[in-house]
């Protein structure tokens, strides 16, 4: 027999000061703990209760609002209590500690959302996508993890997995009937079938890769020669002051990072110390960390000063690069050439990149066409009403499907047995992003990275 689940009890908002500090609590049959903390009032489900929250001595620690949600209706599925008080970190300790007292133990990270999902409250991708609205580094992310939480991703898999399931009832039934099996299948289209469920496939999957890049975001690295102006360009994408620039040759020791956000996708670059032979140790273990950085990178912007073309230095830090990484080639200092800014079309790269753009970070001419130039390059399509936001996790479960799916469509006339297992891996894999065949041990790593009170 397996143990009840203890109530669980967390500060749910985030530490510091605030005007409102709450604590979550979820367990079964929660009236008791809220009439000792009350001073034995019953709250009614889903109606504040304005209260002073006891010790155990029957002293008021905080007063504020007291909200009770009955089982099954609430977030959790079990009983839930939210204790309003005031938002001051050393009020909210008290609090937390006397539900303690009280028998509750500390939530896990996401245990809220865990119970949630475990009680059928909501399916995995609705649950992934409440850590990943918390998390939106912009406003699209969050609108398309929104849309995910409230089941937008999942009504797609679930469409799939019906249409999986139509199919795989066809073929099942054939393998019962082994004399008449050719006929019944050609009769029931199921070549059809599957060909529209490929096609069905292609278009969630298209969507989640969409969704991915908005939640993935993309990590750029900024290489060149000592003094190129991989730190000015930093600084003028941030459109801060972020790396320090001079025209001495070496002078980021040390790789700086920072976030912008195009068109909503968040984008991290990340300043490298100008790749070179150095005896200054301190610089030494910079570059290494440069070279760490550039093997992470999804896209190399690699920047050459037109007036020296491709040196030495420049050489030997693209022969370092690994020959699948994206590559942008920046020309950079136009003010001093007096070249046009822009993405030039037909100017042959020098680093074997696909696109060109000549720039200066100084005056920020040309820096529009290589915003737009990153985003084509990881194949932003910009956000729309169809998009909800996707984890690798998901994107990998769907190309098993479609890898199974293709498998299945090679099938012969014959092979019926082999035809009805690549259907039933395809579905077994869509079904692992809604949660119903997931390993224990998957789900705890997907709860473990949310935040404690959800
Ligand atoms: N005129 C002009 N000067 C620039 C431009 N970009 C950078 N510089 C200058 O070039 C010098 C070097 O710039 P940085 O941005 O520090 O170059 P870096 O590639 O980061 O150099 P290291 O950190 O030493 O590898 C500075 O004096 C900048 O002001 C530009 O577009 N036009
Ligand atoms: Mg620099």
């Amino acid at each position: 027999m397996t143990a009840p689940n203890p109530t669980i009890a967390a500060i749910a908002t985030a530490p510091g000061r605030g005007g409102v500090g709450v604590i979550r609590l979820s367990g079964k049959n929660l009236l008791p703990l809220a009439a000792q903390i009350s001073g034995g009032k019953t709250p009614k489900p889903r109606v504040a209760l304005y209260t002073d929250f006891l010790d155990g001595a029957g002293q008021p620690i905080d007063n504020g609002l007291l909200l009770y949600f009955a089982a099954p209706a609430s977030f959790t599925g079990e009983d839930v209590i939210e204790l309003q008080g005031h938002g001051g970190p050393v009020v909210m300790e008290m609090l937390l500690q006397r539900c303690m007292e009280l028998g509750a133990k500390p939530a896990e990270p996401g245990e809220f959302t865990k119970r949630a999902f475990l009680n059928n409250k909501l399916d995995l991708a609705q649950a992934e996508s409440v850590a990943d609205l918390i998390d939106a580094s912009s406003k699209s992310a969050a609108r398309m993890a929104l849309r995910s939480l409230k089941g937008a991703f999942s009504q797609h898999i679930h469409g799939l997995v019906d249409d999986l399931i139509t199919l795989r009832m066809l073929v099942e039934a054939t393998l019962d009937f082994p004399e008449e099996d050719i006929d019944f299948l050609e009769a029931a289209d199921a070549r059809g079938k599957l060909q529209a469920l490929q096609g069905r496939l292609k278009t969630v999957l298209a969507s989640a890769e969409q969704g991915a890049i908005l939640r993935e975001g993309m990590n750029v690295v900024l290489v060149g020669a000592p003094n190129v102006g991989k730190s000015s360009l930093l600084n003028a994408l941030a459109g801060d002051d972020i790396a320090i620039v001079t025209d001495i040759a070496g002078t980021t020791r040390d790789t700086v990072r920072e976030q912008i956000t195009l068109d909503g996708v968040p984008v991290h670059i990340i300043d490298t110390a100008g790749l070179r032979e150095t005896d200054d140790v301190v610089e030494q273990i910079g570059i290494e960390r440069s070279r760490k950085a550039v093997n992470e990178a999804d896209v190399a912007l690699v920047l050459i000063d037109p007036r020296e073309g491709l040196n030495e230095k420049t050489r030997s830090i693209l022969a370092d690069l690994s020959a699948g990484l994206k590559k942008i080639e920046i020309r950079n200092k136009t003010d001093l050439t007096g070249e046009a800014a822009g993405i030039s079309d037909g100017l042959a790269a020098l680093s074997g990149a696909d696109t060109v753009i000549r720039l200066s970070a100084k005056t920020g001419a040309g820096l529009d066409a290589l915003k737009r130039a990153l985003l084509q390059e990881i194949g932003w399509q910009g956000e729309s009403e169809s998009l909800f936001l996707a984890r690798s996790r998901h994107l990998n479960a769907l190309h098993a499907a479609e890898a199974e799916l293709e498998n299945a469509a090679l099938c012969g006339n014959h092979q019926i047995e082999l035809l009805a297992e690549h259907l039933r891996l395809a579905q077994t894999a869509c079904s692992e992003i809604t949660g119903e065949f997931t390993a224990d041990d998957l789900l705890g790593v997907i709860f473990s990275r949310f935040c404690i009170g959800k």
